[in-house]
């Protein structure tokens, strides 16, 4: 029997043991909905394709889901996003796809394959063709043409006669993203309440998260960029609006974590966005990442009447000369200031931080400690850096420090990357210490108390999976153990 042409299934990668996956804690902290893939299968449903989700992450031991779903709807595609630390997961997948449907072309998208492109179909015969940038056209336009056709669509990269891979680099045009449709929220299944945000970042239930922009203009030496390059397009204040409401009305949703890299970069948008919030109160709330740049304080205190809980920012790291050598405007005292603001305004702050960057020392993470202690930041999320490539400091990682290159492991959970003159065992020690000595605060704990009636679901939650959490803290205090 044929395959349907004009049907695709779209695959969110576990990235890990489907066994491991129920005992891991951040698992049980924060499932987000692949809005990538949400948003292919919109557009894709627009154009009168057909288009389901399978998503391992929030769904681990879907395998036989998607065995079932190929052998029953016969799609002649099947597409998979990939970050570096699910790639591999999803060439397992794709050979099972193909162990049932030998004629089914793959499609991988994402950003680990818009890093490494051509490099990926000659190692992974498993990968038909790779996905450059963004996909909702690109991926339209093959599935018109047929895999034979993939020469004449911009934005891939195939394999030629002689079996070598050939790419044609990124579409000249990117996507107007007021003409996109909404992400197909309603083909993920269980949406909402499969999904979760991390524990204690949400006043109330359910959450989502969502995206209003691509792109970001700066050039961190550690973020990879392949997708959207250095640009910024955004929605319309109305369209997000829209968005908003949409996702309140239809699915019940009542606070949104906003993904954007840079959601006040346009800072009349975001005006005009709290406004029509204001104007048109719809009892949600949101959380936004931002850069200290684009913040000021009348902006965060129409924020907060807009509805605004919780601001992240990228702290990074708290020695100057070492993020000066990774960032533009590596100036502490103005995100201090910037910090204070956003307390000031009335809104929750979370510090983003990394630890084992280039240049890393003891001394440096010391400071570091002591920087964010001073802060009034209400939560921090400290990851283990590591070099994606695609990522402007991947390039020249070998000559900095000791890199580990296995992709499954690159989940900034683990230091693969060691910089020279420090000892992984020492920065995972020093990683425990600063979580201990933040949980250790009075302050910190009152906070957490707090929550009780500012966030009573991440309580329900932390409640119910309180034996994982606890041999979580007690594996860790064991490696932290007498060390300072
Ligand atoms: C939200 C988010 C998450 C969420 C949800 C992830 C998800 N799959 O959607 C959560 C919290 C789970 C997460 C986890 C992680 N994330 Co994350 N995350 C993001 C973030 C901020 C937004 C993703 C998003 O929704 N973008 C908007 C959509 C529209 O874009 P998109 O997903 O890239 O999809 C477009 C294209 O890539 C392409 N495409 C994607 N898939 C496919 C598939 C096909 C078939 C086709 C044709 C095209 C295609 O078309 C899409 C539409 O145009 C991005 C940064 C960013 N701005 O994109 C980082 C980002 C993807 N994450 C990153 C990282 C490092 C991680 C973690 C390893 C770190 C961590 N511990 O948190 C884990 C890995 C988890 C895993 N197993 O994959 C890196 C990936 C780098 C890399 N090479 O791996 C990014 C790029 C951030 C960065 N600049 O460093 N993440
Ligand atoms: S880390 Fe943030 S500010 Fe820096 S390049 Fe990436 S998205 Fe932009």
């Amino acid at each position: 029997m044929q395959l349907d042409t004009r049907k695709i299934l779209l695959v969110h990668p576990l990235g890990y043991s489907a066994e491991s996956a129920g005992s891991d804690i951040s698992r049980m902290a924060n499932i987000m909905p692949p809005l990538g893939l949400a948003s292919i299968a919109a557009y894709l449903e627009r154009e009168h394709f057909s288009a389901d989700i399978i998503d391992c992450y929030a769904h681990p031991d879907s395998d036989a889901k998607i065995s079932t779903y190929l052998q029953a709807q016969r799609p002649a595609w099947i597409g998979f996003s990939c970050t570096t630390s699910s790639f591999l997961d999803a060439v397992r997948l794709a050979r099972l796809a193909k162990s049932i449907l030998p004629e089914i072309r793959s499609v991988f998208g994402g950003a680990h394959v818009s890093a490494l492109k051509g490099q990926l179909l000659n190692d992974y015969p498993a990968v038909d063709i790779a996905v450059i940038g963004e996909g909702e056209e690109t991926l339209r336009e093959l599935m018109a043409k047929g895999f034979d056709q993939a020469a004449t669509v911009a934005g891939l990269v195939w394999r030629n006669a002689a079996g070598g891979a050939e790419s044609n680099g990124y579409r000249s045009e990117a996507l107007e993203l007021d003409s996109l449709p909404f992400p197909a929220y309603e083909k993920l299944a269980g949406y909402p309440e499969a999904y979760t945000l991390p524990l204690f970042n949400y006043p109330k239930a359910p959450s989502t998260s969502c995206i209003s922009s691509r792109g970001c203009p700066y050039a961190c030496t550690y973020c990879d960029r392949s997708v959207f390059q250095r640009t910024f397009r955004h929605n319309s204040a109305a369209y997000l609006f829209r968005h908003v409401k949409y996702l309140h009305e239809r699915f019940g949703i009542r606070h949104i974590n906003f993904y954007d890299d840079q959601f006040t970069f346009k800072r009349q948008r975001v005006e005009e966005f709290c406004q029509l919030m204001i104007d048109n109160p719809l009892g949600m709330t949101f959380n936004c990442a931002v850069r200290a740049e684009h913040i000021d304080f009348e902006l965060l205190k129409l924020m907060k009447a807009a509805g605004c809980w919780m601001v992240s920012l990228g702290i990074e790291s708290g020695d100057e000369e070492l993020l000066a050598r990774h960032r533009q405007n590596a100036n502490l005292d103005m995100l201090a200031d910037k910090i204070r603001l956003i307390k000031k305004a009335g809104i929750r702050t979370k510090g983003l931080l990394m630890m084992g960057l280039p240049g890393e020392t003891e001394e440096s993470i010391r400071r570091s400690m002591n920087y964010v202690f001073s802060l009034p930041i209400d939560d921090f999320n400290l990851s283990k850096f590591t070099p994606f490539p695609g990522s402007p400091i991947y390039e020249k990682i070998h000559e900095l420090g000791d890199f580990d290159e296995d992709w499954e492991k690159m989940d900034c959970m683990r230091f693969q990357f060691v910089p020279h003159g420090m000892q992984k065992d020492r920065l995972e020690e020093l990683f425990i210490l600063f979580y201990k000595n933040h949980f250790q605060r009075p302050k910190v704990l009152l906070g957490y108390v707090a929550m009780m009636w500012k966030s009573p679901d991440s309580w329900k939650r932390f409640l119910a999976n309180l034996g994982a959490f606890l041999r979580f803290a007690k594996s860790n205090d064991r490696l932290g153990e007498g060390k300072s």
